[in-house]
Order: C-alpha cells, then sequence, then structure tokens
C-alpha cells in the first residue's frame, strides 16, 4: 500500500497544515504547538495519509499481534476514579473479586501446553494485597512457566504497593523485577494533566509518579508501554501536555515500546454522562499520535477496548499493532461498555483481521521479536465477526 504523500501535500489549502506535513516528510520532530494545529484543523485523510506515510516508513506493513492472557488478581480499589466501571471500593469488596494466589497460578497453569507467550496482570489497589503477595506470585508463575514474560501493574499500584512497602521507586523495581517482573503495561497514565486528572483520578499517582515509576523500570534495563485515556472532558491541549511529557521521557531512556490511546467508554461509571468520541475521532486521535510520537516504535490499537473492526480501520491510521489473542481474560472494557463483552480471538482470526486490511500479519513477543510470519497463511474461509460464528 502506498500512499503519494506529496500529492496530499500539494492538495492542502491550509499552508500551516502544509508546513507540518513538509516538517513530517523530512523527520523533523513537529512541536506541541504544530501537534494542537494538527487536532484543531486538520481533516482526517490528511493526518491520516501522514500517519499512514509514517507507519509504513517505519514498519511496511508489517502488523503484529501476541498471544497472551491477562490475569486480574482483583477489582478491590482504595481510589475512585470517575471513569472507571470495573472497580468495587473495600467497603463494597463483597461485590468484587479477590483471587488467591493458587487461584492464579492456576490460570497459568490452563496455558500449560497453549504457545501462549505472555501474561499481562493489572488489577485494582486492594489494601490488603502487599508487594510481598505479588513478588510471591511472580516468583510461582516464573517457577512453574520460566519463558512466560510477566508484563504486570501499573504504576498506581506500583505506588501504592511501594510507598507501603516504604521503599522507592528505584527500589521497589527492583525488587519486583528479580521477583520476576519483565515489563510494564501502559496503564494508569490516563491524562497526565492536573487540569484533568484532578477531575477523573485525584487521588491516585500523578504524572511526576507515573513518570518517575517508568523511569525506574527503564533504568533497569526493562522496557514499557504508555497509555492515554482520550475522548471525555479533556481538551486537545490536555492530549498534547500527555504526549509531550511521555515524549520527553522517552528521549531520555528509550524504555517505551508502545504508545497506547485508549478510547473512554461510557457505560456503568460517574462519567456515563459523557459522550464517546466518534470514531472519525478516534481515527484522528490515532493518526496525530503516530505523527507526534515520533520517538515511540510502535502505535497499539487494543482491540477489546475499540472493537475488532475499529481496531482494523486503525491500521491505516497509524497503527502497527493490535494486542493478542486475550482468551476472554480482561474485565475492564467489557464492563466499561465494550461491544466486546468476552474478548478472545484466535490466531486464525486475528491473522484475517490483518488480512483483511491488506497488511502482513507478523506475531510477536512482549518486546517485538519476531516468531512467526503469517502472511502465508490461507484464512479465506475464516470470519473474525464473532456474531456470525
Ligand atoms: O489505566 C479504565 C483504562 C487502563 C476505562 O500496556 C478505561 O499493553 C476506557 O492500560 N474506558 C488499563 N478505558 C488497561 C491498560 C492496557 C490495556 C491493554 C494493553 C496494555 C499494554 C495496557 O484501562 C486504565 C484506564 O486508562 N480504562 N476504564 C473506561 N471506562
Ligand atoms: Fe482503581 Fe484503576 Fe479503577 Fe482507578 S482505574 S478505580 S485505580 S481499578
Amino acid at each position: 500500500m502506498s500512499t503519494n504523500i506529496q500529492q496530499v501535500i500539494a492538495a492542502e489549502q491550509n499552508p500551516a497544515l502544509r508546513t507540518i506535513a513538509e516538517k513530517i516528510v523530512n523527520k523533523q520532530r513537529i512541536t506541541p504547538e504544530d501537534g494542537l494545529l494538527l487536532f484543531e484543523q486538520a481533516g482526517l485523510p490528511f493526518v491520516g495519509a501522514l500517519a499512514n506515510f509514517v507507519r509504513e516508513r517505519l514498519h511496511g506493513d508489517t502488523t503484529y499481534f501476541n498471544r497472551n492472557f491477562h490475569i486480574e488478581p482483583t477489582n478491590v480499589c482504595v481510589f475512585a476514579c470517575s471513569f472507571c466501571s470495573y472497580s468495587r471500593l473495600y467497603a463494597h469488596r463483597e461485590e468484587g473479586w479477590e483471587l488467591t494466589t493458587d487461584q492464579m497460578l492456576n490460570i497459568v497453569k490452563g496455558y500449560d501446553g497453549k504457545p501462549v507467550t505472555e501474561v499481562h496482570i493489572v488489577g485494582g489497589v486492594h489494601p490488603k494485597l502487599t508487594m510481598e503477595f505479588f513478588a510471591d506470585l511472580l516468583r510461582k508463575i516464573k517457577a512453574h512457566r520460566p519463558e512466560l514474560h510477566i508484563k504486570g501493574f501499573t504504576p498506581v499500584e506500583l505506588d501504592y504497593m511501594f510507598r507501603k512497602a516504604k521503599l522507592t521507586a528505584d527500589e521497589g523495581m527492583k525488587y519486583l523485577h528479580e521477583a520476576g517482573l519483565d515489563s510494564l503495561p501502559g496503564g494508569g497514565a490516563e491524562i497526565f494533566h492536573p487540569e484533568v486528572r484532578e477531575k477523573i483520578c485525584a487521588d491516585k499517582v500523578d504524572a511526576a509518579g507515573w513518570l518517575a515509576i517508568h523511569e525506574a523500570a527503564h533504568k533497569l534495563g526493562m522496557h514499557s508501554n504508555a497509555t492515554m485515556l482520550y475522548g471525555h472532558i479533556e481538551e486537545f491541549r490536555h492530549r498534547i501536555d500527555h504526549m509531550e511529557r511521555l515524549r520527553q521521557l522517552q528521549d531520555k531512556t528509550g524504555g517505551f515500546n508502545t504508545f497506547i490511546p485508549l478510547k473512554f467508554r461510557n457505560k456503568e461509571n460517574d462519567m456515563s454522562n459523557v459522550p464517546e468520541s466518534s470514531v472519525i475521532e478516534d481515527m484522528r486521535m490515532y493518526a496525530i499520535a503516530r505523527l507526534y510520537m515520533d520517538n515511540f516504535p510502535h502505535l497499539k490499537a487494543y482491540w477489546p477496548m475499540l472493537g475488532r473492526h475499529n481496531a482494523q480501520l486503525t491500521l491505516s491510521f497509524g497503527v502497527n499493532d493490535i494486542d493478542g489473542t486475550i482468551d476472554d481474560s480482561t474485565k475492564i472494557y467489557s464492563m466499561a461498555g465494550s461491544e466486546e463483552q468476552n474478548p478472545a480471538m484466535t490466531t486464525a482470526q486475528l491473522v484475517t483481521l490483518i488480512k483483511q486490511a491488506k497488511r502482513k500479519p507478523i506475531e510477536r513477543d512482549t518486546l517485538y521479536k519476531v516468531l512467526h510470519d503469517y502472511s502465508e497463511m490461507e484464512v479465506d474461509k475464516i470470519d473474525v465477526d464473532p456474531s456470525m460464528n
């Protein structure tokens, strides 16, 4: 797939947008002001063509997925983020769940003999689950299946654990890394800017704390992801501020793999009055993220949150990764109203989805090592729409 980017730029009527596009084509970094102008004035075809150009310059048609499952230890949480449909306060813990170490280990053992490469562990912040409890869990998972990559815990959980254990971010990360934690997922970032953060998740770790924990992980040679929860009460300038803070840390450490914009879903939470963003706005978000996050190698659309068809569409707007098989092991998005009520895709379905978008399906591990090229796989007879199965 190739776009004549010069024709797209020449056809643009707005000279300021043409200047930004020329910078992107010449591999010059765009400024926060440029990013804001793109959000405010650029149409989807313009940013889409540019994002696709950048994506193909970086990755060609390669589109990554992985084979993974989630463990959500608990949805009991001391915090009360207003966008969260999933958590239950400790006072109402009987309405939620708390898994024991054995139950979590049994989930891992349920994948014995299956070709999964990653477990993603994330949950609420339960006041009784200590760092030692999780370190023990990590050690037991590693003892059972050493090669399984453990991507776990957001700075929200980590900050709480470290403070209770009276450890600094550096000390706490080292301890968990030695216990078996391989990398950090991107959650808990939400919107960094205090004007928004104070309204949607005032009491949990702030921007500086979130960034410090990822920096501590990067210093140990661990990799991590970063998310941004968009499409609610934030303004475009808050999105730029968020991406700028991440871009600066990435300049310093180079430890981030993937940026994952997460579309706000509005069911069963305290922000249900806030409408969800349109598909056009979603695609503009992905495209502008690809243009702004010039030092992030990968841009991921997380299909359980976006829905598989919209995730497929993002592959034309800068995205080169759609996450994994999931195996119906996460509840965060189904509880927030995603169309994916039981998120699970087989490898064949993921391959089909990528091939239908005229891209090249590549199975990766968490750190983007290529595991298998599925370009030649016959997929004509497979339907990716669960309602058709
Ligand atoms: O931080 C919670 C988000 C995140 C809602 O690193 C919501 O590979 C939308 O970060 N609407 C956790 N989003 C999930 C996460 C993640 C997921 C998949 C892959 C990776 C990765 C990371 O979920 C939270 C929050 O931003 N979230 N509620 C909601 N109503
Ligand atoms: Fe707790 Fe995370 Fe939900 Fe916030 S988003 S209430 S920290 S589970």
